[in-house]
């Protein structure tokens, strides 16, 4: 039996490829957290979780994230058999209140590790691959309407994406709209829009620009309202005939379990961080699914190592009405493994190799990290 041995949390920043605009933040480099868990016959599991703009976007910061894991999931970790994860989870869920994107890190890292030792793909310890790839979307987000056209042609050119999420929580409202409009005019031929508010708007204004989005065409509205507003995102769904997603309003288990009793929207996305880990994104997945919810392989811009894993959970997940957008490696200038994305014919392509098909890069761990 080869056990826990170990635990390093590291923190690292890496630069982006062009300023990309949220609502509360504008990203330039994403702050990143990396867990390796080794086993007393040295090999290594490793894990990531990305964060975006600090605590702007949520609670949950690197710092916290690494100062929580060290202090008071690792003790729970060593000596454990990494092939026990989902016992081990159910034990740390009983001492460790929230703190989902620790948990997330921890149970991937662990894994990826049991898959190492066993010598198979991560995703045949999660149920097994429904998908071998997925439709993959790109968030257009540059705070410029011509740049944004400019980089949306080229990906249809590339084959690269056809589906385009525009962050328009930034800014005056109207003319927000107006660029989702002009966008529409230029690329919607072929490509589906959707467009997310990261919770900027307030009912009155989402009751206007809803209606308006709704006549050009768009295909989904993420988070028009704050995460706590549930009676206003029901309200919203209701209304409109447009699909409303809950995105930071779908985090734990529990949330999302109201906010789907309460259909605060008619979709949400998934994100492995916010829900705590792979075992609970599956468990979000199937209550959405019994609810009738369209599902979204949501992102929150992690890098390359990750990716690989929300690309494996994903790729366990019976239908993605809305795809996916786990774009996050392409958005990086740099990487932390060796193996790049592979993206073909609009589509991310699940990798088939062992763990989660992503080998560490120790020189530029080493480079990125703080
Ligand atoms: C979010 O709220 O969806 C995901 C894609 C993107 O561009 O931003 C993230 C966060
Ligand atoms: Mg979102």
């Amino acid at each position: 039996m080869s056990n826990i041995s170990k635990v390093d949390i590291h923190i690292c920043d890496l630069p982006t490829i062009r300023p990309h605009k949220l609502a509360m933040t504008t990203i330039t480099t994403q702050a990143i957290v990396i867990g390796l868990i080794t086993d007393s016959d040295g090999r290594q599991g490793i894990s990531e979780v990305a964060t975006i703009g600090g605590a702007s976007y949520g609670e949950s910061t690197v710092e916290a994230i690494k100062a929580n894991i060290d202090a008071y999931i690792t003790p729970h970790l060593l000596g454990g058999n990494p092939q026990n994860f989902n016992r081990i989870m159910n034990d740390i869920s009983k001492q460790v209140r929230g703190n989902n994107f620790a948990k997330c890190v921890i149970e991937t890292a662990m894994i990826d590790l049991a898959a190492k030792q066993l010598e198979v793909p991560a995703y045949t310890l999660i149920g097994g691959k429904i998908h071998d790839a997925l439709p993959l979307a790109w968030t257009l987000a540059s705070g410029d309407t011509s740049k944004d056209i400019e980089e949306a042609k080229e990906m249809l050119h590339q084959k690269r994406h056809n589906i385009f999420k525009l962050k328009i929580g930034s800014g005056d409202p109207d003319q927000n709209v107006r660029h989702v409009g002009e966008i529409i005019k230029a690329v919607g031929n072929k490509a589906r829009i959707t467009v997310d508010i990261n919770q900027a708007w307030d009912e009155y204004t989402a009751l206007k620009q809803i209606k308006a989005l709704e006549e050009m065409g768009v295909s989904m509205i993420e988070q028009p309202l704050p995460s706590w507003n549930y009676e206003g995102m029901a309200r919203l769904t209701e209304r409109f005939d447009v699909s409303i997603l809950a995105d930071e309003a779908a985090t734990s288990l529990e949330d999302t379990y109201r906010q789907i009793k309460q259909r605060a929207g008619d979709a949400l996305a998934l994100k492995p961080a916010k829900h705590g880990g792979i075992l609970q994104t599956q468990k979000v997945a199937a209550i959405a699914q019994a609810a009738g919810f369209g599902l979204y392989g949501g992102t929150m811009i992690e890098s390359s190592l990750g990716n690989a894993i929300a690309a494996s959970v994903y790729s366990t997940i019976p239908e993605f009405k809305f795809g996916t957008e786990i774009f996050g490696p392409l958005l990086y200038k740099d990487r932390l493994t060796v193996e790049d994305i592979e993206v073909r014919d609009f589509n991310i392509q699940i990798p088939d190799t062992i763990g989660f098909g992503v080998t560490l890069d120790e020189e530029k761990l080493a480079h990125y990290k703080r």
